[in-house]
């Protein structure tokens, strides 16, 4: 509505006057990802913080995203719109749970997804996203003892994938598991032309019918590329709107309707205007925990790329 337009114009000009780089993720509301400098997944988020051309940086997105981007750039000054803004799947792993299985397994590899805490990276060896996991895995010795952490489904389809034993932790997406196969079975009868891309998040009997198992970005590609017209799409409703914006003449339907990822959701055009306006709120990574999640993270960007 017409306070909504006038609300983006003083975002605009605050952005702007402030000189802020705002940084948004593919499961942003559209206003937010509309309004953004840079929209993209939490690898190109990453990428897109170290690159940012200015030092005052605005992620919307959850706060192991904020974390990030805090621990790549200690020199600039990294806003959240909502601290709130958690990931269950990263607040369920704890730094002792990483220490308890090195100290069992002196010798394993502990790869962590990006979705974790930054102290709980600053114990692993490792960062990998769902766009990048694969790849990264791959670059690792063969006879490696690996812990994948925290999403068990990820873990144990990238095992499964890459032929190869992983151990997984046991956390895993809320969102993505509000598919269910019978949802999924009826919708591919209804829409027999829909390819069904997933992300690998879901359940594994979810993944099972899918066409296509990726990452958001994966997901975006596989769309854009494919001759098919019509998708039934399992990942968060957020993803429409670059779907959307990149393939208008095709049609995307979400594998559920509660793919709805309430803390991704829970940044607001308000919340963005009070953080822009205040400088609100800082995230502050301890530097003994920045320095050594930051080893994780640069080694995923220098094996990913
Ligand atoms: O890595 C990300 O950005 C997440 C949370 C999902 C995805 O597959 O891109
Ligand atoms: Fe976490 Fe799932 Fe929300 Fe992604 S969609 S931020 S994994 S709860």
């Amino acid at each position: 509505g017409l306070r909504d337009e006038l609300l983006i114009q003083d975002i605009l000009r605050l952005k702007r006057d402030k000189s802020v780089y705002i940084i948004a993720h593919y499961y942003q509301r559209e206003e937010i990802q509309a309004l953004a400098d840079f929209v993209g997944d939490s690898y190109a988020m990453a990428i897109a913080a170290k690159n940012s051309p200015h030092d005052i940086i605005l992620v919307a997105g959850v706060d192991f995203m904020a974390e990030t981007a805090a621990v790549l750039c200690p020199d600039k000054i990294v806003l959240t719109p909502e601290p709130e803004a958690t990931c269950p799947m990263a607040s369920n792993i704890s730094v002792n749970d990483v220490l308890c299985y090195k100290k069992k397994y002196p010798e394993s590899i502990v790869v962590c997804y990006v979705n974790t805490p930054a102290e709980v990276k600053a114990v692993s060896d490792i960062c990998c996203t769902s766009s990048n996991a694969a790849k990264i895995l791959q670059k690792l010795p063969d006879n490696a003892k690996v812990f994948f952490i925290p999403d068990q489904y990820l873990g144990s389809y990238l095992a499964g994938k890459l032929g190869r034993h992983i151990d997984v932790f046991s956390a895993s997406c809320p969102t993505h598991a509000s598919i269910s196969e019978e949802h999924l079975l009826q919708l591919k009868e209804q829409f027999p032309d829909a390819k069904v891309l997933v992300h690998p998040e879901c359940y594994p009997e979810i993944v099972a019918l899918a066409d296509y198992v990726g990452s958001t970005k994966g997901i975006l590609d596989y769309a854009t590329q494919s001759e098919s017209k019509i998708f039934i799409i399992g990942t968060e409703c957020g993803i429409l709107y670059s779907l959307g914006n990149n393939n208008p003449d095709k049609t995307f339907i979400l594998a559920s309707e509660e793919l709805i990822c309430p803390n991704m959701k829970s940044i607001t055009l308000d919340k963005v205007f009070y953080s822009l306006q205040y400088l609100q709120t800082r995230v502050v990574v301890p530097e003994e925990i920045r320095a050594k999640a930051a080893i994780a993270l640069e080694r995923m960007i220098e094996y990913a790329s």
